[in-house]
């Protein structure tokens, strides 16, 4: 008797403390929120007092590279390497799944490394330059425009930073972004192909660098892209840049792009292209393994779509080599693979706005990320892909 009322009394002096004790927890909590909102006041204060106009407008790749932690990534098991594909449950989702239609996501980045076996498996070649001309030579090196469409010899992407036919990437950049894209997927059994386009080099002006999107989003919705992937941006607008991806919507084209890296509020302060008022683009933030946005990420309660893993991400570098790198932009990349697997494996083929739409209501509530966007969703492509089939399926017993 004695013994048990001596239990009951601890258990509730213990419930007692604990409950204390989580209340301490949650007023640090509360702490650390409301710290992290005044920096970003500050540092929204500190921009629009002082002249930052080329930070602003600077046409900028949205990754961070971190070799520290590329170190640590070394030491660690093989299944935490890949925390990106667990996050959004690439695995179950390509488990679960039967191509229909072929579809190409067009790369507009720093180019991308050709030598990279993995990567050569998914080109997509403009059949209009290749095999023989009449004359018996090679329509990919003859110097003609074979299919009249205003670039020479452009058999497999195209390089508008210097406008010849190879976008080479020298920065590792673009070919991290591709290898998120191709990573696990097989060039036989999937129906994706990607579309180097290089927009960006660092010796371009920033004014060129966006012209050079302009006509990249062009090239690509001619060449049949259905999904482009824009893991770059800045704070100056683009009239020609916008009109560009309204051709895109017109096309049917959905253009998802990277929300920027300036822990800054895109709703006060619009970043482009994310930032163009046209429905065909989805606006991705960055978050980490645990869900949280990482700081760098840009956010707003009504500019950001989605969140998706963009905390060192492992994918390729240049010369085969893998590269961890932090950012919006690689988080738009496990978005545009997503939308990818998304339209080429619907049962209907989908346009932009159904894409976008299942996208964002198939993806898993983050309580976490409500501040941050719009409804607060972190992508999970196998939620994505089943909730689409669970609705064909019931279409087609209706
Ligand atoms: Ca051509
Ligand atoms: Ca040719
Ligand atoms: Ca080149």
């Amino acid at each position: 008797m004695h013994n048990a009322k001596v239990w009951r009394d601890g258990s509730i002096v213990f419930l007692g403390i604990s409950l204390l004790i989580l209340d301490y927890l949650h007023s640090i909590q509360k702490i650390f929120q409301d710290y992290a909102s005044f920096i970003n006041e500050l540092e929204e204060i500190r921009d629009r007092r002082t002249d930052h106009r080329e930070r602003r407008t600077m046409r900028r790749i949205n990754a961070v590279e971190d070799s520290t932690n590329l170190r640590n990534l070394l030491k660690l098991p093989k299944a935490k390497k890949a925390w990106g594909n667990e996050s959004i449950e690439l695995g179950r989702a390509l488990s679960k799944i039967n191509p229909q239609r072929k579809v190409i996501v067009a790369i507009i980045d720093t180019g991308m490394d050709y030598d990279n076996q993995n990567l050569k498996k998914f080109l997509s070649y403009n059949s209009g330059e290749m095999g023989l001309d009449k004359n018996g030579v090679e329509k990919s090196k003859n110097g003609i425009d074979d299919d009249m469409n205003g670039y020479i010899d452009d058999y497999r992407g195209w390089d508008f930073a210097d406008n010849d036919p190879l976008p080479e990437d020298t920065n590792s950049h673009g070919t991290h972004i591709a290898g998120i894209i191709i990573d696990q997927l097989d060039p036989q059994k999937h129906e994706i192909e990607i579309l180097p386009l290089k927009f960006f080099k660092e010796e371009n002006s920033t004014e060129q660098s966006i012209k050079n999107t302009a006509s990249a989003i062009r090239y690509a919705v001619d060449m049949g892209a259905k999904i482009i992937n824009y893991s770059a941006g800045g704070y100056a607008f683009s009239y020609e840049e916008e009109e560009a991806i309204k051709y895109a919507k017109n096309q049917g084209v959905l253009f998802v792009a990277a929300a920027g890296n300036h822990s800054s509020n895109n709703d006060r302060r619009p970043y482009y292209p994310a930032g163009y008022k046209q429905d065909n683009i989805l606006s991705i933030g960055s978050m980490s393994k645990e869900s949280r946005k990482i700081a760098s990420s840009n956010y707003g309660r009504s500019s950001i779509d989605l969140f998706a893993p963009g905390a060192d991400i492992l994918s390729f570098g240049l010369n085969g080599k893998t590269k961890s790198l932090t950012g919006t932009s690689q988080a738009t990349a496990f978005v545009s693979k997503t939308a990818a697997l998304l339209y080429s494996n619907s049962i209907v083929e989908m346009d932009y706005q159904e894409i976008k739409a299942q996208l964002i209501k198939s993806s898993d509530k983050e309580e976490k990320l409500l501040p941050y966007s719009k409804e607060g969703r972190r992508l999970n492509a196998y939620h994505v892909l089943q909730d689409n089939l669970e609705s064909a399926a019931l279409g087609a017993a209706r």
